[in-house]
């Protein structure tokens, strides 16, 4: 805001008789006869003006009363304590100016209590977003983000940013978004996942990034969008995996911590609280996992997908332990990508998922950094090592042993924060059905 207006948190008793500006969206207009009522809210919460007939000038008093609800209004008047206002005090105007009037019928209501369909409200998202509950996750959201590059850039992590149109999937054919490139197929990125390795062989060896990563879902589900925020990692020089686990595990950790520490009035809108997660995250392998949920009676067998349903049940037990994050690793060799190492001698990989009470919310491994090997999985996976020259390459001249991670910053977030829908994360999301606002 512009320092001569001011927010309605900013004002405070030492304002008590002084003249200020505010400037916000009309919430309600109390028209009681002698008296109007005149709610402003603005980012952080509410102003009540009050507009008593018989101290304004009747024009202002006309102006005030017949203003429509959710237009923008500039107010100046003099600040009053009063015992009625919620906030301690109240502004009696002494000019207002309707920077911009709202239309009626409003397309939502910002305060009333009737429940909107989730498809309006994402309709007229704008309007949505001026509920302060709404807005308060994108508040948490940056401040997330905000810990995620603290904590990086303190274990010695660099930044980058690598193409988001790419002559190659490194996810799976099954969700690529083809793009025309000048007349050549091209599509848009998955994930970083070649890039981060190529840099890899480069000397910058922790990379991060926080970035756009598109994915042609074909389902509808709470936790799945066509575009998401991916938070991916790359780090050298390890030892084993555990190095990897070990800078995540003190990332998300720092990032909970850090959210429920510095968050709390945007948690408070929410109603809700961060519960931090117990440390160390135990960690169980794929096979120990199967049996867990297999024990609950769930029919899936070696190889096998945990699945939605399996990682919930997985969740239940896990909570039940007392663990709301936890390792799942060593899954099936087949299962995996090209670019994850095999345990030799076992049909497992160097791979892991992290999850949060029973959702995915990350999924990494120890990368195949050895040409030959890497060549035989591509081999393996039915796909021509050719076509991807560009990265193989990387791996032909000296490339250290290397490990990271993908995470699904919108999935953090909505665990965190107990969510029932990854869209509720998104201020502007993007699935099979949805291509604007
Ligand atoms: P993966 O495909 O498991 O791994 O994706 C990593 C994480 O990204 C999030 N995610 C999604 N979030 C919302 N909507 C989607 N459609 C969606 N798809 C994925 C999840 C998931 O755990 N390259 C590897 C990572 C790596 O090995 O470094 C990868 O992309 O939270």
């Amino acid at each position: 805001m512009s320092s001569a207006i001011r927010y309605s948190k900013s004002i405070g008793t030492e304002d008590f008789e002084r003249e200020v500006t505010i400037e916000g969206w009309v919430q309600d207009v109390r028209a009681l006869g002698g008296i109007t009522f005149v709610i402003v809210r603005d980012r952080y919460g509410v102003v009540q003006v009050a507009v008593p007939k018989k101290k304004v000038p009747p024009e202002l008093f006309a102006a005030m009363t017949s203003l429509s609800r959710e237009s923008v209004a500039r107010i100046t008047g003099v600040v009053k304590k009063s015992d009625q206002a919620k906030a301690g005090f109240e502004i009696v105007p002494t000019s207002m100016d309707v920077t911009s009037p709202a239309q009626s019928p409003l397309p939502m209501g910002v305060v009333d209590k009737v429940s909107v369909e989730p498809e309006t409200r994402f309709d007229h998202r704008f309007m949505d977003l001026r509920k302060p509950e709404v807005r308060a996750v994108f508040e948490i959201k940056s401040i997330a983000l905000k810990m995620i590059d603290e904590y990086l850039l303190k274990n010695g992590f660099v930044e980058v940013f690598t193409p988001k149109i790419v002559a190659s999937g490194a996810e799976g054919g099954a969700t690529l978004f083809n793009i025309d490139y000048f007349g050549r197929k091209a599509y848009l990125a998955q994930s970083p996942q070649l890039y981060k390795q190529m840099l890899m062989s480069t000397g910058l060896d922790r990379v991060f990034e926080i970035g756009p990563a598109f994915r042609a879902e074909p389902s509808d589900t709470i936790r799945h969008v066509s575009e998401f925020i991916s938070f991916d990692a790359e780090m050298a020089h390890i030892s084993s995996m555990r190095d990897v686990l070990d800078v995540l595990e003190g990332c998300v950790q720092y990032t909970i911590e850090g959210v429920a520490r510095e968050a709390v009035e945007h948690l408070t809108k929410l109603g809700t609280r961060v519960r931090i997660p117990r440390t160390p995250y135990p960690v169980i392998t794929y096979s120990e996992a199967l049996e867990k949920v297999q024990a609950q009676g769930m029919a899936l067998r070696m190889g096998d997908d945990l699945g939605t349903e399996g990682e919930k049940a997985l969740g239940q037990i896990m909570s039940a332990e007392g663990f709301d994050v936890y390792w799942i690793v060593e899954y099936p060799e087949e299962a995996k990508p090209f670019y994850i190492m095999e345990k030799d001698g076992t049909p497992f990989s160097y791979s892991f998922d992290l999850d949060y009470c029973g959702q995915e919310i990350a999924s990494g491994g120890q990368r195949e950094h050895r040409f030959d090997r890497l060549v035989q999985r591509f081999e393996k996976k039915g796909l021509d090592p050719e076509a991807f020259r560009f990265y193989t390459n990387a791996f032909a001249f000296g490339m250290p042993p290397h490990g990271g991670w993908g995470l699904g910053v919108e999935r953090l977030v909505q665990k965190m924060l107990g969510l029932p829908n990854i869209r509720e994360t998104i201020l502007f999301p993007r699935d099979r059905t949805r291509l604007t606002p």
